[in-house]
């Protein structure tokens, strides 16, 4: 069967060279990293009758078919997509041996999408990677499983991969916002490479992550399926065609490689004065350092940084995609970005390490897999996810976005961050939402006006404990814009600054943000690989004994912290409406002082293996004299006992987390 893959002299002149100037562009193999079965015997022609038939196409001669599939377990998305051992994904796991299991997974994606479309097949769809093992592969298969269910339009970027944030983009904004959405290949901070994860997220018309009810309809009908559609006997794309080529895989649908920067460097420019920063970078007292943990922010950390600001390239580590993160773990914290943390002059307890930190640079960032987390660290100081996300919001004026339009409309923050924020907000008279944990529940905040012709809450800024911050710039968290945020009020607080005097640092910002609003302490230790049943035991206790228990039955304990009041977490959506239960285990505690404390427990719905208990610790502090102290000690004894009181280390066996971050 022979298909000619033509490129289409369809190049865009406007877009050729400015794609081919940015060094930024990391030509990649197409090369197949696993050996998969060309499988693909049909048995159905699409057009009915048994024989299968060649379609009548002048350029194409790709066919389509039908392919018999069953129904595979298990293939419920969690808090941002579906995340699996690659093996399980390439159908080479020796427990499940499932050939078809990417295809149908996108089966499944696009039969929800369709009945979502009052019955149209999608036509424009985006797919892009974060460049793990299995990346290019996915593509392939993903094109031909779209191309035959007749989604006119595919988008891959050059290179196929794309950062979580410039998909939103691009869906948002390319040809005028014509994509219908975006299938993304990663398993995020989730490490890749063999014996790894891979995963795939979908995003949705305005840039946002598939709600829950999408998810919910998705895992309903991956229990029902009985085939998938796709096109057989075409080679693979070359996604290292210059942008503009298309390769046609049906008479109605055909591949194009798009710029993977162009929209995204759009919406920065839009959010920030480009200039300014430029001309800041100049300052002989200020220095970055970026870490794309070899993830898929790298190449756009060298566009942006570099080749548009003008920042050394000695402000770049780790920018080179890899397929297995260089073997680290993509996951921008205080453990596993372990040589920024210590480049930044920082104990990995997140305190300062007085030697490193004179030399250290300015300002530090680092982002995970897919681009869309951010760490951020001053020389000599953490900044935490909850006190960055509060700070930037105190410093509003500082960022084009929200200061053009005079000020933040709406802010939100996931249930189990900090409450920094809060106090902020309140000083401001924002609007405040606390949502449960996962980017989608932002989507129909930022999108009321947009989406549901309701009250505007933009400008809006939002994030998450977990490293994750954005804006309505996307419909996503950002870690690009974190930086580039933070590098605006380093500006912002050094306005007054003359010239050979000192720099205002980030550690002035975040203590003259403590002395203003008090310290939020906080920290979260992560049990990872428990055993299901084991975590299930556990939050089973917590429910009967504590949520549901009487608590004036508890006897003291020596270290005085009293445990006063529970709450299982529950969201109803304020614009659609719908109610999302579960979402964590309050614990409120009361120190013999009178001081109040917070402790959450929740298990992860990232992991591909097992259960992560995720315990979350929060205490706030207005005594200025702690505030140069590490949050890790200064919540020891609140971890201990929370601990103790959920039986954590009886029923799991563990003794201390896997991270404490
Ligand atoms: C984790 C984080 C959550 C984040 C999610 C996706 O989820 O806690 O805040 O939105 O990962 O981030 P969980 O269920 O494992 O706690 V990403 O960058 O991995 O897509
Ligand atoms: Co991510």
């Amino acid at each position: 069967m022979k298909f000619s893959c033509i490129a289409v002299a369809a190049v865009t002149i406007s877009l050729l060279p400015s794609f081919a100037s940015t060094e930024a562009f990391v030509p990649r193999t197409v090369s197949i990293l696993t050996p998969r079965e060309k499988y693909y015997a049909p048995v159905k022609n699409l057009y009915g009758g048994g024989q299968q038939q060649h379609l009548a196409a002048s350029s194409s001669s790709g066919t389509l078919a039908e392919i018999p599939t069953s129904p595979i377990p298990g293939m419920k998305p969690g808090t941002s997509g579906l995340r699996k051992k690659v093996e399980i994904w390439q159908g080479i796991d020796d427990e499940i041996k499932e050939k078809y299991y990417v295809e149908n997974f996108i089966q499944s994606l696009l039969d929800t999408a369709k009945a979502n479309n009052k019955g149209e097949i999608p036509k424009t769809l985006i797919v892009a990677g974060d460049g793990r093992y299995f990346n290019d592969e996915a593509i392939q298969i993903i094109c031909r499983v779209l191309a035959g269910n007749g989604v006119e339009n595919i988008w891959v970027p050059r290179s196929g991969i794309m950062s979580t944030p410039a998909v939103s983009a691009a869906i948002r904004t390319r040809e005028g916002g014509s994509a219908d959405g975006g299938i993304i290949l990663t398993a995020s901070h989730n490490p890749g490479g063999p014996g790894e994860d891979f995963g795939i997220k979908y995003n949705e018309n305005y840039g946002q992550p598939a709600g829950e009810e999408f998810t919910d309809a998705l895992y309903e009908r991956s229990l029902e399926i009985s085939s998938f559609k796709t096109v057989q006997g075409s080679p693979d794309i070359n996604i290292n065609a210059p942008a503009g080529t298309t390769f046609s895989l049906s008479p109605t649908s055909a591949v194009t490689i798009i710029d993977p920067f162009t929209e995204y460097v759009k919406v920065l420019k839009e959010s920030f004065n480009f200039d300014e920063i430029c001309e800041f970078a100049k300052h002989p007292d200020f220095s970055i350092l970026f870490d794309g943990m070899h993830g898929a922010g790298g190449p756009f950390a060298q566009r942006i940084l570099i080749e548009e600001l003008g920042f050394p390239k000695s402000s770049l580590m780790r920018c080179d995609p890899r397929p297995d993160f260089g073997g680290c773990h993509p996951d921008p914290n205080l453990t596993y970005a372990a040589e920024l943390v210590k480049k930044m002059g920082l104990k990995s307890d997140g305190s300062a390490d007085e030697s490193a930190a004179s030399t250290a640079p300015t300002l530090g960032a680092s982002n995970d897999g897919d681009g869309d987390r951010n760490l951020i660290a001053g020389a000599g100081c953490f900044v935490t996810p909850s006190d960055s996300l509060a700070m930037i919001c105190d410093n509003w004026k500082a960022i084009p976005h929200f200061e053009k339009a005079g000020g933040l409309k709406g802010v939100a923050r996931s249930m189990p961050s900090s409450a920094a924020l809060d106090i902020v907000a309140e000083s401001l008279d924002i609007p405040l939402f606390i949502t449960p944990t996962g980017w989608k529940f932002f989507g129909n905040l930022m999108g009321s006006k947009e989406q549901f012709d309701k009250r505007d809450y933009t400008p809006f800024l939002c994030g998450e404990e977990s490293f994750g911050t954005g804006t309505d710039h996307i419909r996503e968290k950002d870690g690009l814009w974190a930086m580039l945020a933070w590098i605006s009020i380093l500006i912002d607080a050094n306005k007054d600054t003359a010239e050979g005097q000192p720099l205002i640092q980030v550690k002035d910002v975040v203590m003259n943000h403590w002395v203003k609003y008090g310290r939020h302490f906080y920290c979260r230790y992560d049990y990872e690989a428990v055993e299901t049943d084991a975590a299930n035991k556990m939050v089973d206790l917590i429910r009967d004994n504590y949520i549901n228990g009487d608590l004036s039955a508890l006897n003291e304990d020596p270290s005085g912290i009293k445990l006063v009041a529970t709450e299982e977490f529950a969201y109803t959506d304020p614009v659609d409406g719908s109610v999302t239960s579960n979402q964590g285990l309050i614990l409120f505690f009361r120190y013999a002082n009178g001081d109040d404390a917070r402790v959450i427990f929740r298990l992860s719905g990232t992991g591909s293996a097992g259960a992560t208990i995720r315990m979350y610790l929060e205490k706030y502090e207005k005594e200025k004299e702690r505030y140069g102290e590490a949050a890790p000690s200064i919540l020891k004894s609140l971890a201990d006992r929370a601990i103790a009181l959920v039986q954590l280390q009886e029923l799991t066996g563990r003794e201390s987390p896997s991270v404490i971050t």
